[in-house]
C-alpha cells in the first residue's frame, strides 16, 4: 500500500478555534501527521511517495468556483487590508436571510463557512491544495491497478460541502477523489466514512446521486458536531434516494456496538457493488480523543482494518480526524495493517 504525504500540510499551523467562549490554539494541527508517519515507518505497510498536482479542474468537479476563488483570494485580500493574525469567521446567515457573497471580507468568510473551525493562515491555501492532491495521487493509484493506497490527508474534508467551509475541512478530499475515480471511468464508487463526527459535506455533495453510495458511522448529532445533519432517516432523495446511509451511535459507544454497525454499513456497500471504496479514516472514534466520546481502543483498529479488506474492493484510505497526538499514529498505522493482513 502506497502511503502519499506531503510536508506542504506544514504551512497550515499557527491557527486557532473557538472553544468554550475562549480563542485556543486547534485541535487539529501539524503533530497529527508527524505522529502518523513516524508509526508508519516502523510497520512494512509499503512506500511513502509524493503527490502529482492535479490543478483545480477535479476540485471545480466538486466545489463552487465562487467558493473556490474565496479560498484561493481569501489570505492575500486579509493581509492587504493590514488585518494580522488568522482570519477566523464570526457572522453567519440565519434563515431568511439572502445568500449574496458580500464585498467586505469578513462577510465573505461568513458566507463561505458554517461555523468557526476554518481558521486561514498564510499557508492554507497550498496545504488545502496539497491535500486535495494527495487524495487525488491516490484516485490514480486504484485507477492504474493498485489494491489500496492511504493518503495522509491534512487538512481533512468531510465537512466541506461544495461551497462551506467548517469542522477543520476546507476542500471535500474524499469527495475529489470519489468524483475523479468516475470521471476516470469507474461506474460505481462508495465512501465509507468511519470518523467519529458525521461527514455532512460528503453527504450532502453527493445526496442526490446514485452513482455514489455514502455510508456514515458516527456520533448522534442529536449530540455531537456537525449537529444539524447525520440523522438515521437521511437517505438521498430524488434519483440518489436509498444511496445514502447513516449510522448514528451515542456517546459511549464501544468496538462491539460500533463494528455491528460496520456490519450493517459493509452489508449495503456489498449489496451497492462499487468498482472502488474510499474510507473517510477519522480515528477521532478512540477512547482517548480529547474531543470525541466513544470507546475504540488501539487494538480494534487491526479488527477495523480487517473488516473492511472483507469487503474485496480496490480502496483508498483518506485521512479525516483524530486529536489524540499520541495515539493517531499507532491507530491509523494499525488501521492499515489490519485492512492489509485482512
Ligand atoms: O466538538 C467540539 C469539541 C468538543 C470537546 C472539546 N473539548 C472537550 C475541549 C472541544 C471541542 N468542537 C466542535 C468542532 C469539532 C470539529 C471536529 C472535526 C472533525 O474531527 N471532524 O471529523
Ligand atoms: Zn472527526
Amino acid at each position: 500500500m502506497q502511503v502519499i504525504h506531503s510536508p506542504r500540510h506544514l504551512g497550515h499551523s499557527g491557527h486557532v478555534e473557538l472553544n468554550d467562549g475562549r480563542i485556543v490554539p486547534a485541535f487539529e494541527k501539524p503533530e497529527r501527521v508527524e505522529m502518523v508517519l513516524k508509526a508508519i515507518a516502523g510497520r512494512d505497510l509499503g512506500p511513502l511517495v509524493g503527490p502529482q498536482p492535479h490543478g483545480l479542474d477535479p476540485v471545480l468537479r466538486v466545489h463552487e468556483p465562487d467558493y473556490v476563488r474565496f479560498l484561493a483570494n481569501v489570505w492575500g485580500l486579509w493581509t492587504s487590508e493590514g488585518r494580522e493574525g488568522p482570519a477566523l469567521p464570526s457572522f453567519w446567515r440565519a434563515p431568511g436571510m439572502r445568500s449574496i457573497e458580500p464585498a467586505a471580507l469578513d462577510g465573505k468568510l461568513g458566507h463561505f463557512s458554517f461555523d468557526a473551525g476554518c481558521c486561514i493562515v498564510a499557508g492554507t491555501w497550498d496545504a488545502v491544495q496539497a491535500s486535495a492532491d494527495l487524495a487525488l495521487t491516490g484516485a490514480d493509484l486504484l485507477m492504474a491497478g493498485e489494491a489500496s493506497a492511504f493518503a495522509l490527508c491534512r487538512p481533512p474534508g468531510h465537512h466541506a460541502h461544495a461551497g462551506t467551509m467548517g469542522g477543520y475541512c476546507y476542500l471535500n478530499n474524499a469527495a475529489i477523489a470519489a468524483q475523479a475515480l468516475r470521471d476516470g471511468g469507474m461506474t460505481r464508487v462508495a465512501v465509507l466514512d468511519v470518523d467519529y463526527h458525521h461527514g455532512n459535506g460528503t453527504q450532502a455533495i453527493f445526496y442526490d446521486r446514485a452513482d455514489v453510495l455514502v455510508c456514515n458511522i458516527h456520533a448522534d448529532p442529536m449530540q455531537e458536531f456537525p449537529y444539524f445533519l447525520g440523522h438515521a432517516d437521511e437517505l438521498g432523495a430524488g434519483p440518489g434516494e436509498g444511496f445514502n446511509a447513516n449510522y448514528p451511535l451515542p456517546w459511549g459507544t464501544d468496538f462491539a456496538r460500533w463494528s455491528e454497525a460496520l456490519a450493517a454499513a459493509s452489508a449495503r456497500i456489498a449489496t451497492f457493488a462499487p468498482d472502488a471504496l474510499i474510507v473517510s479514516l477519522g480515528v477521532d472514534t478512540y477512547q482517548g480523543d480529547p474531543i470525541s466520546r466513544f470507546r475504540l481502543d488501539s487494538p480494534d483498529y487491526l479488527r477495523m482494518g480487517a473488516m473492511i479488506a472483507g469487503l474485496g474492493l480496490p480502496t483508498l484510505f483518506v485521512m479525516e480526524g483524530g486529536y489524540a497526538v499520541e495515539a493517531i499514529g499507532v491507530n491509523v498505522a494499525n488501521t492499515l495493517e489490519g485492512f492489509l493482513q485482512g
